[in-house]
């Protein structure tokens, strides 16, 4: 009698297991149809890290106390390489200090190894400030596109004061203008009404492998390319464009056999750069093709977008460009509702695709044969131009 009874319940108990089991496919299921995936990819300093953590912070749980705790270090380090980039090229580019006792001070900086620095000594931040007033450093600032530097110096060195008092934790904004160098992958996941969107990125140690390991079961492609980059060169001896850089990899990437037929969404990002710059840099100077007036930001912009576009040559093709400004969570919210309202319906619902959307991150990320690599290297373009 007493085993019937248990029998009976371990027959139920199995049941149930059984029906609970059902409902989380069914769950998985319903929650994988309404989840878009994104693949990230661009050169390096396009702005794809700023893009995660503006994400982070108009969807996510934001920055907690101890992850802005973290960011300090690298604010600091931060500092010290931007004014170290900035001593070099008055060197390099022979303009002489205003104050020659400044020349001390950049001997100072030097000796700092940045990606050793975790406090800001008081007598760092003094000759930070002073060399960030002189007006020779100025004159190289000026220079700033001949020569490579964070994008954020302006903003750190304008804020050392705050930055350099006791018990300085970094703002949201100091956060997104932090530059660190990660490595590896990085996902995100956020709710855009109805829809789940998943956000992935891979950066690969160095830059050659940019194309040996790319995300796959993925519904979109998000490029993500640098519009202040037009008048930029990899290194001073290098001529090699840095935005034709990004058109040579968006080339690459979209016509890549995993991605040929994928939408593309474009982000076309540091419209704000672009719209200072532009008014001292003319962009025929660099692209003769632009026949714009100079200092016409939209006309810019407009032909830098011409350039991505002429690549996609598929027929059909659906590519979705938008101008981003990382910094600005606005601007980016809008961007993601714009994915949502008009992008969203182009693509046929991944309704029982199979075991594939089963798998975990690692079942992502795809070898691709090192030719390819070979392929990106030689498909270089040199651009020459007068100096
Ligand atoms: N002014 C401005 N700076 C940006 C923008 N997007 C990124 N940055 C800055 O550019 C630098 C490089 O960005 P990051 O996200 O690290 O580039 P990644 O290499 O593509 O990950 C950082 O200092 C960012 O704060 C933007 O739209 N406007
Ligand atoms: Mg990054």
């Amino acid at each position: 009698m007493w085993r019937c009874w248990s029998s009976n319940q371990e027959e139920r108990a199995a049941i149930q297991a059984d029906r609970n089991i059902e409902k989380m496919i069914r769950d998985h299921r319903k929650r994988l149809r309404l989840e878009r995936r994104f693949y990230m990819i661009g050169e390096e300093n396009s702005g794809m890290t700023t893009l995660f953590r503006q994400i982070r912070i108009i969807h996510g749980e934001g920055h907690s106390d101890q992850d802005r705790g973290g960011f300090t270090k690298t604010v600091f380090q931060n500092l010290f390489t931007a004014m170290q980039a900035l001593t070099n090229a008055m060197t390099t580019l022979n303009i002489p200090y205003a104050n020659p006792e400044n020349q001390l001070y950049s001997q100072w900086i030097q000796d700092v190894k940045p990606q050793q620095v975790s406090t800001l000594e008081a007598r760092h931040a003094d000759a930070i400030r002073r060399l960030w007033s002189d007006a020779g450093i100025r004159a190289c600032y000026s220079r700033r596109r001949e020569f490579k530097l964070l994008d954020s110096t302006e903003y750190y060195m304008d804020d050392l004061d705050r930055i350099a008092a006791p018990g300085y934790i970094p703002t949201d904004q100091d956060i997104l203008r932090a530059k660190t160098s990660l490595r590896g992958l990085e996902e995100c996941a956020f709710d855009m009404g109805q829809h789940c969107f998943r956000i992935y990125r891979y950066t690969p140690v160095t830059r050659r492998s940019i194309l040996h390991r790319v995300i796959v079961s993925v519904d979109f492609l998000l490029f993500v390319a640098s519009l202040s980059q037009y008048d930029q060169f990899e290194s001073s001896d290098d001529f090699e464009n840095l935005l034709r850089m990004n058109l040579n990899l968006f080339k690459l990437i979209i016509n890549n056999r995993l991605y040929r037929s994928m939408p593309v969404i474009l982000f076309l990002n540091k419209k704000d750069i672009l719209a200072e710059k532009i008014q001292t840099s003319h962009l025929q100077t660099y692209f003769p093709e632009f026949t714009g007036k100079q200092g016409d930001a939209e006309a810019a912009m407009d032909f830098i977008r011409g350039l991505f576009q002429s690549i996609v040559i598929a027929e059909g093709r659906l590519v979705c460009v938008h101008f981003t400004c990382a910094l600005d969570p606005g601007n980016i919210h809008q961007a993601f509702c714009d994915i949502k309202d008009n992008v969203l319906a182009y693509v046929v619902p991944r309704v029982n695709e199979g075991p594939q959307c089963w798998g975990g991150t690692e079942q992502l990320i795809k070898l691709i044969k090192p030719s390819t690599d070979v392929r990106y290297r030689d498909k270089k373009i040199k651009t020459r131009i007068k100096k």
